[in-house]
């Protein structure tokens, strides 16, 4: 069994798509582990996507990412990273398939609905970042 990191982004979650979205993850078959609702602060939101503040959207995704209210996930499944980036899509939800969440939720490249860890670096990074090990129990 494989852990990733998801977040239901703000653009999804101020649309009321929140349900929605979780009844997918049950329906693909993750469980989840972790759950809760926060509001990120731009530094937060900040050190979250550190790794990408030399792009030039830096600023517009942590500005994005503290706007309102998110849902952050830790979800188990088999290959739960790969599978979890398969149901999102490409980033940029006019190119993601058919089927999937961001082609479905997102409506630009940068409210793109979800996120999720690229790689089990990644979500070591990440799942700690939200939640502490009695959290995930
Ligand atoms: P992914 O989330 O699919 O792994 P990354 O790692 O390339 O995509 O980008 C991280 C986040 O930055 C994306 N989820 C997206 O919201 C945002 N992003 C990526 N490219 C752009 C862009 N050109 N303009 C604005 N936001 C972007």
């Amino acid at each position: 069994m494989e852990r990733t990191f998801a977040i239901i982004k703000p653009d999804a979650f101020a649309a009321g798509n929140a349900g929605r979205i979780l009844a997918r993850i049950y329906a693909e078959g993750f469980k989840v582990v972790g759950l809760k609702k926060l509001w990120l602060s731009k530094v937060e939101a900040e050190g979250f996507y550190h790794v990408h503040r030399e792009r030039p959207f830096f600023g517009e995704l942590t500005d994005f990412m503290s706007q309102g209210p998110c849902v952050v996930m830790v979800l188990e499944a088999e290959g739960a990273i790969k599978k979890w980036r398969d149901l999102m899509g490409a980033t940029d939800p006019a190119k993601a398939d058919e089927g999937t969440l961001r082609k479905e939720f997102g409506t630009s490249i940068g409210n793109n609905a979800t996120h999720g860890s690229d790689a089990p670096e990644t979500a070591a990074f990440e799942i700690p970042y939200f939640f502490s090990g009695l959290e995930l129990l």
